[in-house]
């Protein structure tokens, strides 16, 4: 099942964040782990009619706490997030458009745009690491 992690993009409302996300203090920003099944498209729209964007673990904090969140909803899942290579093979981008930095965690062998040259967009599978894959 294909599940998907929100990312609220604007900072904390006064009052916190909205119910059901769950605050991230180094960036001041709340995320939810979305139990739905879905392709990525469908993740993109769900965060977006959020609010938000899908989340983006751009450094090793952050995608920590982004596990921690996606397991607490699932352990067995796979989870969206906003990164792919539609625009261009092998160049990754986050979900705000900003290429893919220094911090990078794929799990063994990945990315390796499996699935007759059809993985472009990035998830977490169940274990530490996150890897390519593209569901149309
Ligand atoms: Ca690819």
């Amino acid at each position: 099942m294909n599940v998907e992690v929100a990312l609220l993009i604007h900072p904390v409302l006064e009052t916190g964040c909205p119910d059901g996300y769950k605050y991230y203090h180094p960036n001041q920003l709340c995320f939810k782990a979305f139990n739905q099944q879905g392709n990525y498209d469908h993740a993109v729209a769900t965060c977006s009619s959020d609010g938000g964007t899908l989340a983006m673990p751009w450094d090793a904090g952050i995608n920590a706490f982004l596990i921690d969140l996606k397991n607490a909803v699932d352990k067995n899942a796979w989870f969206w997030f906003g990164l792919t290579d539609r625009v261009q093979e092998g160049k990754f981008v986050w979900a705000d458009g900003v290429p893919l930095g220094h911090f990078e965690q794929w799990a063994p062998g990945e990315p390796n745009n499996a699935y007759g040259g059809n993985e472009h967009c990035a998830h977490y599978w169940p274990g530490p690491n996150r890897t390519n894959k593209c569901a149309f």
